[in-house]
């Protein structure tokens, strides 16, 4: 399957239902009570991460998610069903943001992490709701509101214990496929490997995974091969293993090779350079005489001042050893829950998406001569207020003057007739209306 580890989506949780304006009718009964249901909750679309998927390629085929709308409410104080909500499937170290602001909003690092990222809208209350001893039969109900609209870009970095870098036909992938059960794309040719594979180090107390990417080149950084744009992800293990073909036997070939690749992973990111590091010198079975070997790789070693290890993938000699230095390192140095997380934890992150801020009143004059009224409460009550209903003209009229939006608008310039929009609602300006003699009310939303 193709690699994707960036892309936009847009979600939109559903639509809430609409409250319902009724009154019960029975016979030998002629004036029942408002029996008006609620409309339904829209669903909310949800980002989950999971541990069976290492790409975003899903989304590739479908960019835009809504989650269903909430059933109207009906008579007979039947409410509306809440709409579906859907959960759409990422891989673990998933890292969404806002795509209009770039801010982070949530990294899903462990299986099961989830984000949410586009909440329905409340549904409309029906006018049962709003029958007091005062009002016995409420003529109103109200509207479902919107559900928020979003788009959001995820950005892949693999969540691995263990990075494997090198050149090209180094043997990472073969190395890969020796200690772990994975079984990724083996070639004598370089650049086998296209995208990372992730293999897993199964014992009976702990996994570890480790993640192989393509062979880093000379020029990597300048956008040379393909290495560079895989970089990122190894940003998260803690252990890398730097793989090299040592079967030339010549001391400075080794060197340079070893030299290419830390300088194209410092020139990323040079906090890779400090992360620990075991030098893994691969197909030790190519060469003959073992003794020279030997001293030209620890000539070589003393200059890195790095551990080494020397192996062969084909063979097996000291893979053994290897899996064991993996495991005692994946060991001691386990991943504290939550280390890796760029942003809030996702608890908190989900919160706020909740959480409704007040905000002040701003006026903004349009370049049509009109005015636009910003202010969150006022705009989903615009919204959520049947404006065919007089009494709900009543009480979005009181709204707006609890939050004296005609002075505002009149300091801004705004005279009788001047268009005022407010959320998807528009109106003319009449700055004279008279809001004592309009019918009694305390909701005001
Ligand atoms: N003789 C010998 N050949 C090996 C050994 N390890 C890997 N090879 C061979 O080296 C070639 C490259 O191996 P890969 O595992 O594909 O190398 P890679 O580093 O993943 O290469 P890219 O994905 O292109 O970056 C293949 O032909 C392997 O069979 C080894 O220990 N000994
Ligand atoms: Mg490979």
């Amino acid at each position: 399957m193709k690699f994707v580890d960036e892309l936009n989506i847009s979600v939109s949780g559903g639509k809430g239902g609409n409250g319902c304006m009724s009154f019960r009718r029975e016979k030998f009964l002629p004036n029942g009570g408002p029996d008006g249901g609620n409309g339904g909750r829209g669903g909310d679309v949800l980002l989950a991460a999971t541990a069976n998927l290492q790409t975003l390629a899903d989304f590739e085929g479908r960019r835009r998610f809504l989650a269903g709308n909430g059933g109207h409410g009906s008579g007979n104080a039947r409410n509306g069903k809440s709409g579906e909500t859907i959960v759409l499937n990422v891989p673990c170290g998933t890292i969404i943001y806002d795509a209009e602001t770039g801010e982070g909003l949530a990294d899903l690092v462990e299986p099961g992490d989830s984000y949410l990222a586009a909440m329905g809208g409340r549904g409309g209350r029906g006018n049962r709701v709003f029958a007091s001893s005062l009002r016995r039969a409420p003529r109103f109900s109200e509207k479902g509101e919107t559900g928020e609209e979003r788009l959001l870009r995820l950005e892949l970095k693999l969540i691995a214990d263990i990075g494997l870098v090198g050149l090209p036909n180094a043997g990472k992938s073969s190395i890969l496929a020796a200690v772990s059960g994975a079984s990724p794309k083996i070639a004598e040719y370089p650049f086998t490997t296209l995208s990372p594979n992730l293999g897993v180090l199964m014992t009976d107390e702990e996994s570890v995974v480790m993640a192989d990417i393509p062979g880093l080149i000379e020029g990597a950084s300048g956008d040379k091969g393909l290495g560079l744009a895989f970089l990122r992800h190894i940003e998260r293990t803690r252990l890398l293993l730097h793989v090299m073909d040592v079967s030339s036997g010549d001391a400075d070939i080794i060197a340079e090779d070893f030299r290419v690749v830390r300088s194209e992973m410092c020139q990323y990111d040079p906090e890779l350079n400090t992360r620990p590091c075991v030098v893994i010198y691969n197909k030790i079975d190519m060469c003959e005489d073992r003794k020279s070997l030997e001293d030209v790789l620890s000539h070589v070693s003393s200059v890195t001042g790095l551990e080494f290890l020397m192996v062969s993938a084909l063979s097996g000699e000291n893979i053994q050893s290897l899996i064991k230095k993996v495991i005692l390192f994946a060991r001691e140095h386990p991943r504290p829950r939550g280390d890796v997380r760029l942003f809030a934890s996702v608890e908190e992150t989900s919160g706020t998406a909740m959480v409704r801020r007040r905000r002040r009143v701003e006026i903004v004059s349009l370049p049509g001569g009109g005015f636009r009224v910003l202010h969150p409460q006022m705009e989903k009550a615009a919204e959520r207020y049947d404006l065919s209903q007089d009494e709900n003209v009543a009480r979005f009229a009181r709204l707006l003057r609890k939050h004296r939006v005609e002075e505002l608008l009149a300091a801004a310039g705004a005279t009788a007739g001047s268009s005022v929009t407010i959320g998807r609602v528009e109106f003319d300006f009449h700055p004279d209306i008279d809001f004592d003699a309009l019918p009694s009310d305390d909701e005001t939303g």
